[in-house]
């Protein structure tokens, strides 16, 4: 039996999205990806590193430079199957004119898999079937990962199929760009059936990968769950001495609270990010994301939590005190929502009035002036708002592969419609505990706040996995 941890080179033609496919699965957002064709000259190992151990290893390679003069020499080989690879090796290494199949070779002298990509958005050539006639030939355990670049012909990927089928026991359809978690786990399952010898290692690798899943949804609800007890313990206070200067400073101070809340969300959101092993690459918000608004701002509220009936009623003008009616009568599916939002829309500001979610204080103080203080914040509002942003901004993330280094598209992955798990779609259980959750975070008793709190962790993490539409244990 193999001891040490899988290794698997991702060989291919140029530009097919190899080193996309090592990327999203190494979860490595610092592969150099490229459309120009020879991005990728020399060999890197990419190792999958959890809790300290190697679990499995992925190499990029350069593409093919000369498959047809690879292939000749390889038929005309008569020595020892495994010595086959060393040997071409030995022969060409001083030829310049096979400089990337040396290369592209080195992991398999070392009796890597093979993980074969294809482009399956473009027609099948002659010298695919070439390439896939020198990898047979090394005898080694090998799969082929059709990675539609773009949306092609249904008939291209059928032809590419059946090629295929010449040369590999194993196809996958891969999109490199897309791939959820739940497809990478699929995509290793289907290695785990390409060598024997390899299997218990590789139900050990995707075991490691499950439980890494698993924690990390643990800690992004750890991470809400923290936003929202520091937002509510929160308040911007200030002491002011001159009885004029009371109302600005009242409303810098709003503003300094304002800011503060927005930070707290913010260093949340880069703790999901980080988990998630977005590093290097600056993750972009697609354009068309409600987090793109910022957290204060009236689309911001008005998206998170109405339905379209309530928009329209909404922008009829409807005031606070009809907003709460307004509410029962749409059987309470707002949770809520919509009373703050008669106040909020009917205050008719660009930004939501801070002065509505946080009570502000001013209290006299001995020898003149007055302690002026914003928050802790008094609507539950600002804490659905924010619990919704963060089940948004984990849903972007996890969807964003690492391979990936444009700027989506409205269409392209943010189409993934998490409107259910949204507060204000949520079945009276849940609703009773955040209520719960917020409601002992005010009163304070540490003892009942680690209860509540771990209640709150739980229900977030089973909605942290229907999001991520994969049940983990
Ligand atoms: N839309 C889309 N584009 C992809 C996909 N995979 C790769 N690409 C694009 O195709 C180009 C080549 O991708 P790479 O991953 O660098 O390909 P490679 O096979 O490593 O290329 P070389 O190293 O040059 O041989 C890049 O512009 C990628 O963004 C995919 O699944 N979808
Ligand atoms: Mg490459």
């Amino acid at each position: 039996m193999k001891t040490k941890s899988p290794i698997f080179a991702v060989l291919g033609h140029p530009n097919e999205g190899k080193s996309s496919v090592v990327s999203t699965l190494a979860e490595d957002d610092s592969v150099k990806i490229s459309p120009t064709p020879g991005e990728t000259r020399t060999c890197r190992e990419h190792p999958v590193i959890i809790d300290g151990r190697i679990v499995i290893r992925f190499v990029d390679t350069p593409g093919f430079q000369n498959p047809r003069r690879t292939l000749e020499w390889i038929q005309g080989y008569t020595g020892p199957g495994n010595r086959m690879i060393p040997e071409f090796i030995r022969t060409h290494q001083k030829d310049e004119n096979f400089t990337d199949e040396c290369e592209l070779f080195l992991p398999l002298a070392e009796g890597a898999g093979i993980i074969f990509v294809v482009d399956g958005a473009r027609p099948f050539r002659k010298i695919d079937s070439i390439e896939m006639e020198i990898l047979r030939k090394t005898g080694l355990p090998r799969m082929i990962v059709i990675n539609a670049k773009e949306k092609g012909a249904a008939e291209n990927i059928e032809i590419w199929k059946s090629e295929a089928r010449k040369h590999f026991n194993i196809i996958r359809l891969f999109d490199a760009h897309k791939a959820s978690f739940a497809q990478r786990i699929d995509l290793l399952e289907s290695l785990k059936h390409i060598d024997p010898e390899w299997q218990p290692a590789l139900v050990d690798t995707i075991d490691a990968f499950k439980a890494d899943w698993h924690q990390r949804l643990e800690e992004t609800a750890s991470i809400i769950d923290q936003l929202l007890q520091t937002v509510i313990g929160y308040k911007a206070e200030k002491i002011c001495r001159d009885e004029h200067a009371i109302e600005t400073t009242r409303d810098q101070l709003s503003q300094t609270y304002q800011n503060r809340i927005a930070e707290f969300e913010k260093q949340a959101h880069r703790g999901i990010k980080k988990r998630f092993k977005h590093n290097i690459f600056s993750y972009e918000l697609p354009p068309h994301s409600i987090l793109k608004n910022d957290l204060f701002n009236k689309k911001t509220w008005q998206v998170l939590g109405l339905t379209l009936r309530q928009m329209a009623i909404a922008g009829a003008g409807i005031g606070a005190g009809v907003g709460s009616q307004v509410d029962l009568a749409l059987g309470g599916i707002t949770f809520g929502v919509f009373t703050a939002m008669g106040s909020i829309l009917g205050a008719g500001s660009a930004a939501v009035g801070i002065r509505k979610i946080a009570g502000t204080k001013i209290k006299g103080i001995p020898l003149g002036g007055a302690k002026i203080e914003v928050g802790p914040v008094e609507n539950d509002q600002l804490l659905y708002v924010l619990t919704d942003r963060s089940l948004v901004y984990f849903s972007h993330v996890i969807n964003w592969a690492h391979s990936r280094r444009d700027t989506p598209e409205a269409g392209s992955f943010g189409d993934i419609d998490i409107t259910p798990h949204l507060t204000a779609n949520w079945g009276e259980a849940n609703r009773r505990i955040i209520r719960h959750f917020f409601k002992t975070l005010r009163k304070g008793d540490s003892s009942l706040i680690k209860n509540a709190s771990a209640e709150f962790r739980k229900m977030t993490i089973s909605i942290l996995k229907k999001i991520s539409g994969f049940q983990t244990a």
